[in-house]
């Protein structure tokens, strides 16, 4: 039997770019177990492919949630009401210029932001550049910020009001980032349009990974019927958001606060950072995923030595800092979740700077050369020339040694540091 809808869609009042399985696991997730699920459903529109899209739409936008760890707990997820390919440009500016929409969530991945080294609107990547030329056109376009700008200059000129715009991917500051690139691409080809988007910035975590053929069988075998979408995530999940709603939001399990920052780098630095460590170090001891790595006493002890690194740069209590490494330790044990390297390597140009560069200079503007992040940085040096996982991060093509790496991250001057993460690059290589 096949998995279908067994209750009402509720109303599209939220609208998501970026369908895939975080979102899924997260956002989705949070609104089905919102007391007022009833009235908020999503409809959601994949980033490239309409592949899930298409699968979810044949099931009625439902799908299994399995919850790992010891054991799996299945439940299905029907916050999505409707779902669409991305090449759906109409449907998702009529979505956008209705004022029953309230909310925009994104998960786009960080590259997905089409930032410039300054943090601003890269408009000679040449994706950008043409969707500026669709834009001015009334064209269709492909990226994120652009297609965020089409919806908002639509929402604008029916008099839709406000909405609310929250990022939901791994970057400090999303809100701000995604108004500052917003602002840059609106001045360009729809000036003021930004006006009727609030930014909202958030925090999001929860640890989920591809999802394999074994995962369907499991679900088919545990619940009777045929899901071919299935997402396998772990109990824990967080959501830190800051930020006004001005059309009314869901009334999500979620810490709503005035500040995210000490969240955020918390999470991005020694959860993501940790991750990161693993996937470029781990992968030269023969591991491939971040549960083999965290079995291996050397892998952990790397981990303690950047973890060492970053928590005193954190501006937390000291005794909780130290809970949330020990419960990381946990989940990345978690036997359910097989996270694989491959999937957390990729786009590292991208992630990096987030997730070690404010520790690494903090160390380094007080003299010291942290031993953690070095071997982080010379193990993603190993990577991108050839040892460990395969390489995905268009940022970092054509990258021959730690010279060209480091200049990607705005550390070529460091000499010191060069030398250190060549040396550490050459003792990983064996
Ligand atoms: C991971 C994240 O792929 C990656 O880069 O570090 O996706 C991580 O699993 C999530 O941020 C956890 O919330």
């Amino acid at each position: 039997m096949r998995l279908s809808r067994t209750t009402a869609a509720a109303p599209v009042r939220i609208v998501h770019l970026g369908l895939g399985n975080f979102f899924r696991a997260h956002q989705a997730w949070y609104t089905a177990h919102a007391p007022d699920a009833q009235d908020w459903g999503i409809a959601a529109f994949t980033g490239r492919s309409a592949k899930l899209a298409d699968t979810l739409s044949a099931q009625d936008g439902v799908y299994t949630l399995i919850t790992r760890e010891a054991k799996d707990e299945f439940e299905v997820v029907s916050s999505i009401s409707r779902a669409h390919g991305a090449g759906k440009h109409d449907a998702w500016l009529r979505y956008l210029a209705s004022p029953d929409t309230r909310v925009v969530t994104l998960t786009v991945t960080e590259a997905g932001y089409t930032r410039d080294r300054d943090g601003g609107l890269d408009t000679t990547d040449p994706a950008v550049a043409a969707d500026l030329t669709a834009l001015r056109r009334g064209a269709p376009v492909r990226t994120a910020v652009a297609r965020l700008v089409a919806g908002l200059a639509a929402r604008r000129d029916a008099g839709a009001g406000p909405i609310a715009v929250v990022p939901c991917d791994n970057l400090p500051g999303n809100g701000e980032v995604l108004a500052r690139l917003t602002a840059e691409c609106a001045d360009l080809v729809a000036p003021g349009c930004a006006e009727v988007a609030s930014f909202v910035t958030t925090m999001v975590d929860r640890i989920t990974p591809a999802t394999t053929g074994a995962d369907l069988a499991t679900a088919e075998a545990a619940t009777g019927y045929r899901d071919e979408a299935p997402v396998v995530t772990e109990p824990f999940s967080e959501w830190v958001l800051s930020g006004e709603f001005p059309g009314g939001r869901p009334q999500w399990s979620a810490t709503f606060t005035d500040d995210v920052m000490p969240y955020e780098r918390r999470k991005l630095w020694l959860l993501n950072g940790a991750h990161s460590l693993l996937a470029y170090t781990a992968a030269l001891r023969g591991h491939r995923t971040v549960g083999e790595a965290v079995a291996d006493e050397v892998c952990r002890s790397w981990l303690a030595e950047w973890w060492q690194e970053a928590v005193p740069h954190l501006d937390l209590p000291a005794a909780d800092l130290d809970a949330y490494c020990r419960a990381l330790l946990t989940r990345f044990a978690n036997p359910g979740v097989r996270h694989q390297l491959a999937q957390i390597a990729m786009d590292g140009s991208q992630k990096l700077p987030a997730r070690i560069l404010p520790v690494l200079r903090e160390e380094r503007d007080a003299g010291r050369l942290p031993r953690g992040a070095v071997r982080l940085l010379a193990g993603w040096v190993c990577h991108l020339t050839g040892a460990g996982v395969p390489v995905s991060d268009p940022g970092a093509a054509g990258v021959r040694d730690e010279r060209d790496a480091l200049a990607l991250l705005d550390l070529a001057g460091d000499e010191e540091l060069r030398a250190a993460v060549a040396a550490e690059a050459n003792r990983l290589r064996g």
